[in-house]
């Protein structure tokens, strides 16, 4: 039996990767969710520590046997499931999927840390603030912008690389900070964020998350009411 462990739906970047890639492809998982606290010794960490050492979700659990890390979990599930595309089939194409997520899991800092995922906000204005006040921020969205844009190209859409696999997974977060902060992009970034959105196992997540209403102070920096 397969579970993943996650945290809050309108918060966990992470968490929302494997979900959706499994989900996407009804690939069947029981959800085990721990409602975030990061304070040391909390539940959330001492639940999370019968699973992984790492003190952070997701974890994949396989008849439960741990497999921790996003990229980790997407490659079990590709193994698990060779009969779903959840890399390109190409090699050439699944190495430049590979390229990405890894781009994506190692980098974009400056986006991560200033527009963190909030599903259920809208805050154009933060996001115009933020994209005057940090550069990081403005490089982080050109080099997301030109990837998209070179891949849909490339793969003629409608999704990074044709049909929906691991790769769009790992942006789903992405489009979702785009969302809520309005950030510009190209209109061929933009049109992709909306396919994206609409998708069937991110629309189950972001319907989960907006029905999740459960707000935490410490994931909300810009609200000061709702
Ligand atoms: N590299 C990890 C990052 C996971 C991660 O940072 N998860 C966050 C939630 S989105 C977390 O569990 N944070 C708890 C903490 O930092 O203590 C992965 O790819 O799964």
């Amino acid at each position: 039996m397969l579970q993943l462990v996650i945290g809050n739906k309108n918060y966990s970047s992470w968490s929302m990767r494997p979900w959706v890639l499994m989900r996407h492809f009804g690939i069947a998982f029981q959800e085990v969710k721990l409602r975030f606290d990061f304070a040391p010794g909390s539940d959330f960490y001492r639940e999370l520590s019968r699973h992984t050492p790492t003190g952070k979700v997701p974890v994949l659990l396989i008849d439960g046997f741990a497999v921790w890390d996003t990229l980790a979990i997407a490659e079990t599930v590709a193994d698990l499931h060779p009969g779903h595309a959840i890399w390109p089939r190409e090699p050439m194409q699944r190495a430049r999927a590979r390229s990405l997520c890894a781009e994506m899991h190692a980098g974009f800092g400056a986006l991560r840390d200033h527009c963190p995922m909030n599903i259920e906000a809208r805050l154009p204005e933060v996001g115009a603030r933020v994209m005057a006040e940090q550069a990081g921020v403005r490089a982080d969205l050109a080099r997301i912008d030109a990837m998209w844009s070179q891949q849909l190209a490339a793969s003629g859409g409608p999704f990074l690389f044709g049909g929906f696999s691991a790769a769009d997974a790992y942006f789903a977060p992405v489009a979702s900070r785009i969302r809520t902060y309005s950030l510009p992009i190209s209109v061929c970034s933009q049109s992709y964020v909306e396919r994206l959105w609409v998708a069937p196992g991110v629309s189950h997540w972001v319907a989960d998350a907006l029905a999740e209403r459960d707000f935490l102070d410490f994931e909300e920096p810009y609200r000061t009411c709702r």
